[in-house]
């Protein structure tokens, strides 16, 4: 009987051993080829790691370790993405302080990653809450702060290079400022936020899900709020076209694509006959003789100027109407598809640019103020909203697009020919709406436009487990950035995290740190109080990686040149829309001021993968309320790491939601216990060379799993080991000459066990930095044939023989099984036929 295999001793005694040696080390400028591999860190919180990180890790763990034994120097880093509310709603619920419940937490992660023995460099460890990460941040909002968006030149540029206007420059310094502070990449500017009345305070859109906010449960209403925000939406074509330049999974791209929602078509003037001018933008410019009406988002600030100075003739209808749409969620709003509600604002019309037709204007809730111009062209003819909206008011509707000989019923929204349209009569679709675009153009009453469903990126937070901001206002200067040197702006102590009744973050009590005097005039003034929303750290955390300790810069260009971009990188679907786009604009940002190398490129991820959920036994989602989640601890406990890492390896294909299953895990332990036992007993007896079929079955297996762990097809790997397991136990163990092969190939799936048996087997250093074993082209198909052999025709003998065989080989092997038949003469002719037989004549 083999001795049981050790698995705790076993697993802690290299954990340490890596440590020690630092194994896993990834060296600055070595010469070997660099390979990063990423991981999302996590967001360390009071429940500990969860499988579903695990198996995001073990993965690229798996991935990394090959390409280290593939001869690369290789970063795989770990870190904490530690700001956030979680940490602060637990600090208000358990009375500690969030630096110390961060810190708990961390420590927990940090025992929990590393009691599963991945192969993370330690040294280049990150805490986005440690002030000396936080001042890099805080540093690369200054940027943001510091630079406009060259629409010409496309890229970012230092505000100091901003052009201002000599009409701006003539109304003098305030205005100045004001055109400045207007162009500035990070600026303040209101918007509307989710308000809590309960709890009075801001909720991030994730923490409103639903429309109720998620800590006490009450509805959530719209609220104008002034508050930092950053341009994304200048680089919204780049976030687009520079997909080109990635490989990220299909339905990722497609996400980003949604998100950032990019739509073609125009904008056109109409005309009031207040002498106002509503330019509305369209996707469909073809449809324009086909308009009967004009609708505006009720917010739009035509409809206060026109309240104000008397216009409207119906003002208090119009006014009811303005503030029970404010008080709407932009969900419910574009929700209302069928029960569409208005009211015609009397008094007002405008004029058809084309045709110069006059039409009614109306205001309606489904216009939302943020999108395009705030203002659309109703063709009910060819537009569902416009539709139901044109049948709830009985306005007319009147179609200009159809299909070839045929009728459509109305609305009919797909492309078609232009009837009823004048100059563009009889036009397909995108010709009409090109004629149209020109025809605008050229008399000034419209141009070609896109529009982006993305938002720029609310950067404020009315809270306290945050970055502060790097940004004081003065009373004489207005906002400016907290000098250099002064960084990092340090979160303070503080008694109470909850925030004031007006919503303003709990820092805004602390009276003593808010007051400062300005960095430019001396005077007085106050510290911005929001601090960074938790997408702050992340954005830019993989650039720290590459220069962790770095104090004089966020990474030295040396560390970006050499590393960047990351050359694989996995994570949840759940992050596609924000946090990988905001960390691609972040990327772009600071590449095109330089402070990233050229050479590193626009993309900071060159290949981007994600893995599927894993869910509870049964299929449900793992919840602490369900009491379903399985605690990492509890299967290192009962069968170690590598039985855990080879678990969720073979579970089911990468990408795809998998339930956890307990008996799996006993099938996974089993598997493990018998590589263990035939190796030991290849200690003890004698296993016989291996044959062909068994050659062929190694070669095969060692190509599969190199293929595979690149595909991040780790199940079939697995399944693949198993079956070459199977093949030594009928063989009656491993061969000699496969032992070392074989533990090199186990050895990014089970690093503890293949660690041990290469010690066993008597080889040097550790598996980990060995070379991948390459398999023989030549034995990957089974090409045994049966040889056979005649003396003086008669058939005596027939012999296994590989297909390579020479003829040379092929009549030596014939001679050698015949010795009986030749009675010691020597042969008159020996033929070979290829493959087939040798014919001795005597
Ligand atoms: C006239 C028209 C005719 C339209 C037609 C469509 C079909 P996407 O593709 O989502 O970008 N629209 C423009 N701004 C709006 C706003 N702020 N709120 C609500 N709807 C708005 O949609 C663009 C279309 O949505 C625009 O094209 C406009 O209606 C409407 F046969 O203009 B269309
Ligand atoms: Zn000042």
């Amino acid at each position: 009987m083999p001795n049981p295999r050790p698995i705790h001793e076993m697993e802690s005694k290299w954990q340490a051993k890596w440590a020690a040696e630092k194994t896993y080390k990834a060296e600055t400028g070595a010469k070997n080829e660099k390979f990063f591999g990423l991981v999302e860190f996590p967001f360390p919180s009071g429940d500990g790691l969860h499988v579903g990180h695990t198996r995001s890790y073990f993965a690229l763990d798996a991935y990394t370790r090959r390409q280290r034994m593939l001869g690369k120097n290789v970063m795989f880093p770990m870190g904490w993405d530690a700001f956030g509310l979680p940490t602060e709603n637990y600090a208000i619920k358990n009375k500690v302080r969030p630096q110390d419940a961060t810190k708990k937490n961390i420590g927990t992660f940090k025992r929990q990653l590393q009691s599963m023995g991945f192969g993370f460099d330690w040294d280049r460890e990150i805490d986005t809450t440690d002030p000396k990460y936080y001042k890099w941040t805080q540093w690369q909002f200054k940027q943001f702060f510091e630079s406009f968006y060259d629409r010409e030149q496309k890229r970012a540029r230092p505000i100091s290079d901003l052009e201002i206007p000599a009409e701006i420059l003539a109304k003098g310094e305030e205005f100045v400022r004001a055109y400045v502070d207007g162009h500035r990449m990070a600026f303040k500017g209101s918007s509307t936020i989710n308000w809590c009345e309960k709890c009075k305070i801001g909720l991030a859109n994730e923490e409103a899900v639903g429309g109720v906010c998620e800590r006490c449960g009450s509805p959530v209403v719209e609220k104008e709020k002034s508050q930092w925000m950053i341009r994304i939406t200048e680089y919204a074509d780049r976030l687009l076209e520079d997909l080109n330049k990635v490989d990220y999974l299909d339905r990722v791209k497609a996400q980003q694509k949604n998100w950032i929602g990019k739509s073609e078509g125009a904008r056109i003037n109409f005309r009031t006959n207040t002498d106002d001018v509503i330019t509305v933008f369209t996707t469909r410019p073809d449809t324009i003789f086909g308009v009967t009406y004009v609708t505006l988002a009720p917010e739009h600030e035509l409809v206060s100027s026109w309240l104000k100075g008397g216009f409207i003739k119906n003002p208090d209808e119009v006014k009811a109407y303005v503030s029970a749409a404010s008080a709407k969620s932009v969900e419910d709003r574009q929700a209302e598809q069928e029960t569409k509600t208005g009211v015609k604002l009397e008094g007002i019309t405008v004029t058809n640019p084309v045709n110069s037709e006059v039409v009614p204007v109306f205001i309606s809730d489904y216009v939302l103020a943020g999108y395009g111009t705030g203002a659309v062209m109703a063709v009910p003819a060819h537009d569902d909203r416009d539709f139901a909206f044109a049948k709830t008011f009985n306005l007319p509707i009147k179609q200009v697009v159809t299909v070839e000989g045929g009728e459509v019923e109305l609305p009919f929204t797909e492309d078609g020919i232009a009837i009823n349209s004048d100059f563009i009569n009889e036009l397909p679709t995108w010709k009409a709406k090109a004629d149209v675009t020109s025809w605008l153009a050229e008399y000034g009453k419209g141009e070609y436009a896109a529009t982006f469903r993305l938002r720029d990126w609310v950067f404020s937070r009315q809270r306290y487990w945050g970055e502060p901001m790097p940004i004081i206002h003065c009373e004489r200067c207005g906002y400016i950035a907290v000098p250099d040197e002064q960084l990092p702006v340090v979160l303070p102590e503080i008694a109470e995290y909850e925030p004031t009744d007006d919503g303003s973050s709990p820092l805004a009590k602390m009276d003593e740190w808010v007051n400062v005097s300005c960095s430019s005039c001396g005077g007085k003034a106050k510290r911005e109080t929001d601090v960074m929303p938790n997408w702050a750290g992340s954005s830019w955390y993989f650039l720290r990686y590459c220069d962790p300790h770095n104090d004089e810069a966020f990474a030295s260009q040396e560390a970006m040149k050499y590393w960047m971009p990351v050359n694989l990188y996995n994570g949840g679907m759940e992050h596609t829309t924000l946090h990988l786009l905001y960390s691609r604009f972040w990327h772009k940002f600071l590449w095109d001021l330089g402070h990233i190398p050229k050479e590193v490129g626009p993309e900071p991820y060159a290949k981007r993968r994600s893995h599927g959920l894993v869910m509870a036994e049964g299929g449900e989602k793992m919840s602490k309320s369900k009491g379903n989640v399985v605690n990492p601890d509890d299967v290192i406990a009962s069968h170690g790491a590598d039985v855990f890492k080879v678990y969720e390896l073979f579970m089911g294909p990468f990408d795809q939601a998998v339930p956890w299953d307990t008996n799996g895990i006993e099938g996974v332990k089993r598997f493990l216990d018998k590589i263990w036992s035939l190796v030991e007993l290849g200690m003890t007896s004698e296993v016989k060379p291996a044959d062909a079929k068994l050659e062929t079955l190694f070669n095969q297996t060692l190509k599969k799993i190199g293929e595979g762990i690149d595909d991040l097809q780790f199940n079939t790997c697995v399944s693949s080991l198993m079956i070459l397991v199977n093949g030594f136990q009928d063989h009656g163990g491993i061969p000699t000459s496969m032992k070392k092969g074989f533990v090199a190939m186990i050895a990014p799936f089970m690093p503890h066990l293949a660690e041990e048996l290469w010690e066993k087997i008597g080889e040097k250093g550790s598996v980990h930095l060995s070379a991948w074993p390459t398999f023989d082209v030549a034995k990957l198909v089974a090409d045994t044939f049966e040889l056979v052999v005649q003396v003086n025709g008669k058939v005596r003998a027939k012999a296994p023989a590989s297909s390579s065989i020479t003829e040379e080989e092929a009549k030596a092997l014939a001679l050698s099984q015949v010795t009986q038949w030749l009675d010691g003469k020597e042969p008159k002719q020996v033929l070979y036929v290829k493959n087939r037989l040798v014919s001795i004549a005597v």
